[in-house]
């Protein structure tokens, strides 16, 4: 792989990932290991680190704009949905290529920690 960033490689498609949306500035895909029925992570296309510099590059909406595409898509917009932004090493970031998690598809319980 080119990229050392795995997000930045999946939005090359260096390595392959379900995709189920994309607009010019972000890409939308399933979590490889999901915790709910629909699990899919929204990331801007452009290397940003975490939710601080998401939103310091003014791309927070559009990835939130595209979440709710997605939502809608996948037939959860009325039911609802969770969205999550974890954010440096005690949120649990594990890739620090900023990614929203987009949960739904099932009531959730919302667990801390
Ligand atoms: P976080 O803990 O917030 O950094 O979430 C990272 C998420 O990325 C985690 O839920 C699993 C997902 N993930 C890790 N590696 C891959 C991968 O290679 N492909 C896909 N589709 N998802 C991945």
């Amino acid at each position: 792989m080119k990229n050392e960033c795995l997000f930045c490689a999946i939005v090359a498609r260096e390595i392959p990932a379900t995709v189920v949306y994309e607009t010019d500035t972000t890409l939308a895909f399933r979590d490889i290991n999901p915790h709910a029925p629909t699990h899919v992570l929204v990331v801007p296309k452009n290397h940003v680190r975490d939710a601080g510099e998401l939103a310091e590059a003014g791309l927070a909406d559009e990835v939130i704009k595209t979440a709710k595409a997605v939502a809608v898509a996948e037939g959860i917009a009325e039911s609802g949905y969770r969205l999550v932004l974890n954010t440096g090493p005690d949120s649990g970031q594990s890739v620090f290529h900023a990614h929203l998690h987009l949960l739904g598809g099932a009531p959730l319980t919302l667990q801390m920690g």
